[in-house]
Order: C-alpha cells, then sequence, then structure tokens
C-alpha cells in the first residue's frame, strides 16, 4: 500500500499492525481469528475490540463480492485507536442497497456500469473509535482504453487534520497520471500547510508536466471545519440532509500552468462547518457535475458504489472520495 503509483497514500503505522490476506469466503473465519488476536495482543479495550472485529468481517466480505484481482487490507493500532485500511484493484463493483436510486435524478436503468466492469479499484479507511469523520471510500476506475488511471486521491491523516484531495491529470493515460502524482505528493508531504499553501506548493510541483484540475478538502477534527478548494472542474461538495449544503466555488483555472508573474494561480479557499451526519464528496469530471446522493441512507461503502455506478461517464478516468 506504499506504492507511489497506488491511490492509497497514508501516514506512517506507529505502534503495531496487521496485514490480512483476503481471497474467498474461505478465508472470512481467518480474518476474524487474527483480527480478534490482534485486538488482544494489542490490549484493546472490549468495545473497541467488538467495533474492530465487526469492521474487518464487513470489509472482508465487500472484498470477496468485488472479486478483485489485488487486494490489501492493513490494520494499525496505536493509543487505544485503530486505524483501518483496505484496498481491492480490479474489481467488480457491488452494492448491498436494494433501493438502487430514490433520489433526486432518475433511476439509471441497465447495463450497470459497475457490474460490467473489471477495471474498478476501490479503497477504504476506517478510524475508531467513531469520530467527526472515522470513514473514507475511495472508487477509481481508468478511462477505457488507459491501464492506468489519470486521476489520484489521496487521505491523509494527522491527530488534527483530515486532508482529503482528488488530482486530474489532463487527457488520460501515463502522462495525466504523472501530473496527478506530483499534485498529490505535494499536498501529502505539506500536510502541516492549510489548504491555499499547500495548493500553491502543489502549483510548483505540477509544473512541466501537462498540468491537472484539483480539488482539496481539509477536515479539522477538533473543530469540525472543513476548507476547500478546487483548481479546474474537480468538484468538492459538502452534503447534508436533502441537499447540496456547501460546495466552495474554487478557480477556473489549471494546476501547473501560467507559472511566473503574469500567471499566479488565485486560490480561493471557503469554510464551513460539518454537522452531525454530513457526508464530504470530491470526484473528478469524470462523474457528472450533478452528482446528489440518494434519498435513502445506507454504509458509506454501498453509497460510494451506488454514486459511481449512478453518476459515472464512460470516456473519462472517473474517482469518487467520499467520507462520512
Ligand atoms: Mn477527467
Amino acid at each position: 500500500m506504499t506504492d507511489p503509483a497506488s491511490p492509497v497514500l497514508t501516514g506512517s503505522v506507529a505502534d503495531g499492525s496487521l496485514s490480512l490476506a483476503i481471497q474467498s469466503s474461505a478465508d472470512l473465519a481467518r480474518v476474524y481469528q487474527e483480527s480478534l488476536h490482534f485486538a488482544q495482543s494489542q490490549g484493546l479495550p472490549a468495545n473497541l475490540q467488538q467495533d474492530l472485529l465487526a469492521a474487518t468481517s464487513d470489509i472482508a466480505r465487500r472484498v470477496v463480492r468485488y472479486s478483485a484481482q489485488q487486494m490489501a487490507c492493513t490494520v494499525s493500532a496505536a493509543a487505544n485507536a485503530v486505524r483501518i485500511e483496505w484496498q481491492a484493484q480490479r474489481g467488480k463493483l457491488v452494492s448491498d442497497s436494494s433501493a438502487m436510486y430514490l433520489g433526486p435524478l432518475p433511476a439509471r436503468t441497465q447495463p450497470n456500469l459497475g457490474e460490467t466492469d473489471s477495471t474498478i479499484t476501490v479503497a477504504g479507511w476506517r478510524w475508531l473509535p467513531r469520530e467527526p469523520i472515522s470513514r473514507v471510500t475511495l472508487v477509481s476506475r481508468p478511462h477505457p482504453r488507459e491501464k492506468e488511471c489519470g486521476d489520484m486521491a489521496l487521505v491523509v491523516r494527522s491527530a488534527q487534520k483530515l486532508r482529503l484531495v482528488v488530482a486530474d491529470g489532463l487527457g488520460h493515460g501515463p502522462a495525466a497520471r504523472e501530473a496527478a502524482m506530483r499534485a498529490i505528493a505535494a499536498l501529502r508531504k505539506d500536510l502541516h500547510m492549510d489548504v491555499s499553501e499547500a495548493v500553491y506548493s502543489a502549483h510548483q510541483h505540477v509544473a512541466l508536466t501537462r498540468g491537472a484540475t484539483l480539488g482539496v478538502a481539509d477536515i479539522d477534527l477538533q473543530s469540525r471545519i472543513v476548507r476547500g478548494t478546487t483548481i479546474g472542474n474537480v468538484r468538492v461538495v459538502l452534503f447534508h440532509g436533502a441537499g447540496r449544503t456547501w460546495c466552495p466555488c474554487g478557480t477556473d483555472a489549471v494546476l501547473g500552468h501560467g507559472r511566473g508573474n503574469q500567471g499566479r494561480l488565485d486560490v480561493r479557499v471557503e469554510q464551513h462547518t460539518l454537522p452531525e451526519g454530513a457526508v464530504v464528496c470530491l470526484f473528478s469530471d469524470g462523474l457528472a457535475s450533478q452528482l446528489r446522493l440518494p434519498w435513502q441512507r445506507s454504509d458509506l461503502d454501498d453509497l460510494a458504489a451506488q454514486l459511481f455506478m449512478g453518476f459515472a461517464l464512460p470516456n473519462d478516468d472517473a474517482t469518487l472520495l467520499i467520507a462520512s
């Protein structure tokens, strides 16, 4: 999961960690046993042990249903806090929910993109015990003629802050990915910087590539304030209740272009408080801009699958990152 080409980029592991191998339903019992042993060896409180077992069991069942060609799941524990990261590459997207679309847009009928596409990567992050934002799900798929996705996502967290990023390299293919990867690397390295500074830094890093569009959301985990911006057509949207609560207007520009005296990038950062139960979404233009949440709430991983299947467009890299 530390492969720089991977969409999963994370901080370091502190105390103990456990890697779970999940290939088929035959592994589910072992996943449970290994998770239990890990939870006990880390001396986690009973309620945290239960939550950890429930989470790894849920993830293992999902991963088996995705029929992914590659999967990884890592559990880390430090100071009575647990982080779980998982990734399933080149699988088929499935959703538990029978109610596919009850939202403001009409249900999309077959063929269902996710069920026919085996190039999708799904990844998730969970933090225990529960916090203002304790889960993130990523769904990503390259352009149909490409092997590598020109979009990249970043999920990185410190004690105070969770940073979510989607970068979309212009065009598609390896050169697009290079541009996106540089933006992501800068925003990971500069986690300590505020959104505006970090975006300027990314702007420098992306110079000499073909450029990228970008969405960034920094969530302050103590004050429950989200600060965000967009450069170009990546969307950052806060959903709460029935509709869009907040969406930073951002800047119509290309990251990495227009450097020098004449082309200083105008970064406009906006902020909003994060209400209880809010969902933060970032997505590239490979998903339709009118993306809306369905009325009926479901598990975050199922919601991500539903949104991706409902709104992904056929002829571009597509990346959706959602957090709740
Ligand atoms: Mn795109």
